[in-house]
């Protein structure tokens, strides 16, 4: 053969190699028939949609894709998570093996970028016939673990892609990090390489589950209470409308300040809908001479995960209006939330829309919604507690409306901002129902 014949042979055999190659979607050097056929025949080794890859409640998702890039198929893989909260994909993925013959296949880090530490924790791990094979571990934005050990597929058969993201304080819809990994997959000896592309993303947006919800519109079923044995104030539903409620001056001794007015319009319409929860005095013509503690609650379990997501953050919100002659010295509302076992943490505590002594003139907080991020309560059992307590005297009414009480789980980040500051379970000195100090003695105002 002439040189002329042996560059046009090797130009030749170059070219049909690159060829070969971008048709099998390899990157070997093609060298027999078996290996050939191996490589460009059509895909055996199968990438399926795990039945894990999405929540019926959207708190995680994910997307697979392919593409030919540069002649190879490359697969695309998008997961996405809320930050701040760890997420497992059991399984995101089925790699299916199409052949009549075993195939020995492991997964393979390339790059990781950027190498943010905002990726807390990012594992791959390869599940098959019951044994976990962990692949690719990246802690902190650094791969720790670049590649698993290598399992053999039997034929027909297929492996669980497992999959657990934590990112870290992140917005949402934000890409945080693109991993590439080879899938390496050998079949009588002959090893191919396909792409696997993993975008890390955060949710497109904020999602919220609501555990309990109860605007009152359909009874109360779901609520306890325990009046004052000794004189028990008014629990239950209330309607809209408009009641005169009187607390006339000639029930009150020398020098005890005459209610002003003696006599107001209540125009009580709920937050929302046709129905609220009302506690206390507005239809007595005198409260109670024992001091008066009048409770009501629900309980309401907390998962500790959802679909996968851990669940760190509860909020809690309730509706309330407090209308009252007297003051938060003597008639208060205490919100407050307990995990049954633990600690609890107030939403609101002794309040009353007249500040400490400032009774005798008529007061309406008007609705107000307060609302707590609370940590600490996956996993438990919870009590929303409604608490009205009145001074042991029969002067200047107090009484409450609830409506619009929620407990939900939120799938984001609270760190920073001070409002949204997650409310840790501190003790709250309750051990049972009723267990308070005793309230002061009135002081007859000049
Ligand atoms: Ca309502
Ligand atoms: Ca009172």
């Amino acid at each position: 053969m002439s040189k002329q014949a042996i560059k046009i042979a090797i130009a030749l055999t170059i070219i049909l190699t690159i060829f070969i190659t971008l048709v099998a979607g390899g990157v070997l050097i093609v060298i027999n028939k078996l290996e050939l056929a191996i490589k460009t025949a059509s895909p055996k080794i199968v990438k399926i949609r795990g039945t894990d890859a999405s929540s019926s409640i959207g708190v995680k998702d994910s997307i697979i894709t392919w593409r030919e890039e540069d002649g190879y198929n490359v697969t695309h893989v998008t997961t996405k998570t809320p930050p701040c909260h760890r997420a497992i994909f059991n399984p995101l993925m089925f790699i299916a093996n199409k052949f009549s013959s075993s195939v020995t296949m492991k997964l393979k880090a390339v790059s990781l970028t950027p190498s943010t530490t905002q990726l807390e924790n990012l594992t791959i791990v390869f599940e098959y016939d019951g044994v976990k094979y962990p692949q690719i571990l990246v802690r902190d934005g650094s791969i720790i673990q670049s590649e698993g050990a290598s399992i053999t597929v039997a034929p027909q058969t297929m492996v669980n892609v497992i999959v657990i993201v934590k990112i870290g304080t992140v917005a949402f819809n934000r890409e945080v990090a693109v991993l590439k990994t080879w899938l390496e997959w050998t079949l009588y000896s002959i090893s191919v390489k396909q792409k696997i592309v993993w975008h890390i993303r955060t949710l497109d947006q904020k999602v919220e589950y609501t555990v309990f919800y109860d605007g009152f519109e359909h009874g109360n079923s779901s609520w306890k209470y325990r009046r004052n044995p000794l004189s028990p104030g008014y629990i239950g539903l209330e309607t809209g409308g408009e009641t005169i409620v009187r607390d006339p001056c000639d029930i009150y001794p020398p020098g005890y300040p005459c209610p002003q007015p003696e006599n107001i319009t209540d125009r009580h319409t709920p937050l929302r809908g046709f129905y609220q929860l009302m506690i206390g005095y507005r239809d007595f013509y005198h409260e109670p001479w024992a001091q008066g503690d009048e409770y009501v609650w629900t309980e309401v379990n907390i998962p500790s995960e959802i679909d996968g997501v851990e669940v760190k953050y509860v909020n809690v919100t309730v509706g309330f209006r407090v209308e009252s002659w007297d003051s938060a010295n003597y008639d208060w509302l205490d919100i407050y939330v307990i995990k049954v076992g633990d600690g609890g943490v107030y939403l609101i505590r002794q309040y009353n829309p007249n500040p400490g002594d400032d009774y005798s003139v008529f007061a309406d907080s008007g609705w107000m919604i307060v609302k707590a991020i609370i940590i600490g309560l996956q996993g438990s059992k919870m009590q929303l507690v409604i608490h009205l307590r009145t001074h042991s005297d029969p002067y200047y009414k107090t009484w409450v409306y609830i409506d619009e009480v929620y407990v939900k789980i939120e799938f984001a980040c609270f760190t920073t901002a001070s409002l949204k500051k997650p409310v840790g379970l501190i003790p709250l000195g309750i051990k049972s129902f009723g267990n308070y100090p005793t309230p002061p003695i009135r002081r007859k105002k000049k």
